[in-house]
């Protein structure tokens, strides 16, 4: 093939693979969405519906790619986690990060009308920006899928108190504002408590945890197993499997069903019992029920 004279162009383009051997989360997020939450009417502090597109498109994302161990959902932010193997589009940025942005997006827009059936999308859209971050141990990404549990955690009793303030308690957001100032969240227990009869605890574990969405196989006992954090910090390459190996864990993976739950994922309990998240070694199928 003949070279033209503008093929020279080829050269301003920049590489931009990711550290090799790290964990790739990919952190969406929704642009604008105070707006959104206006424009269609979003139950305040929180939405079923908005969350259940959010998770809707989330898991068509878990399915679509493989290579994607676990997400993790608050409010209108989606945490798309590769295996530290994974070398998809040789780990390149910008490809990883514009696929995730765009699967979700096109997904979140298609099932608008199953959750939002009597309000058609119309200006403002949905879109999304997203960015991609490099955790080099188990231990870097354990703390950041906590941190952002702990921020769901955070906000949503913030918002919880407030709202029952407004709704309930008759104050207007200043006042109620001023009367969260400074409280811890015992306090905010109690306010919810002794003034709205609202347990917190009781509250939907959708708004509490947050989403959290990934292959599902059968449960394994704690102690029956040795994917310690150490020996899958170990692995610095992808693994070298025959062909045959590797195809039977692609058909395993697809079998699995890609599941959204609201489940603790800073204690170790839910890595311990689901070690195929971050051995990426695909678990048993569960018989369909
Ligand atoms: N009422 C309501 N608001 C929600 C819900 N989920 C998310 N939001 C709102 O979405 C916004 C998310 O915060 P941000 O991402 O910081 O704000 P943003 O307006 O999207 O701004 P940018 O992300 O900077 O473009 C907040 O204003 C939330 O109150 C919901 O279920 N109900
Ligand atoms: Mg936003």
């Amino acid at each position: 093939m003949a070279n033209s004279k503008f093929e020279y162009v080829r050269n301003f383009e920049q590489a931009d693979h990711l550290l090799p051997n790290t964990w790739i989360v990919v952190r969406i997020d929704g642009r604008g969405f105070t707006k959104m939450c206006a424009r269609y009417g979003f139950e305040k502090p929180n939405d079923r519906r908005a969350l259940d597109v959010m998770n809707a498109a989330a898991k068509a994302v878990v399915t679509d790619l493989p290579e994607i161990v676990i997400a993790y959902g608050v409010s209108d932010e989606y945490s798309f986690v590769f295996h530290k193997t994974c070398t998809l589009f040789e780990r390149r940025e910008s490809k990883l990060v514009s696929t995730i942005v765009s699967t979700f997006t096109a997904n979140y827009v298609h099932k608008w009308s199953t959750y939002f059936p009597d309000m058609p999308l119309a200006s403002p859209l949905p879109t999304f920006d997203g960015r991609a971050v490099c955790y080099p141990t188990v231990q870097n990404l354990r703390d950041y899928m906590s941190w952002r549990q702990a921020d769901c955690h955070i906000n949503n009793l913030y918002n919880t108190s407030f709202w029952a303030l407004v709704k309930l308690g008759g104050q207007d957001n200043k006042e109620a504002e001023k009367t969260l100032a400074g409280t811890l969240a015992a306090d905010k227990n109690e306010i919810l408590f002794s003034k709205f009869k609202i347990n917190y605890n009781n509250e939907p574990e959708i708004f509490r945890k947050g989403s959290v969405v990934f292959r599902d196989y059968e449960l394994v006992e704690p102690e029956s197993h040795n994917t310690t954090t150490e020996s899958i910090d170990a692995i610095s390459m992808p693994v070298e499997q025959s062909k045959s190996q590797a195809e039977k864990d692609k058909k395993r993976r697809a079998k699995a069903r890609v599941v959204v739950e609201f489940l603790d994922i800073i204690k170790d309990e839910f890595w311990d019992k689901r070690p195929w998240i971050l051995s990426n070694k695909p678990g048993k199928v569960p018989k369909e029920v």
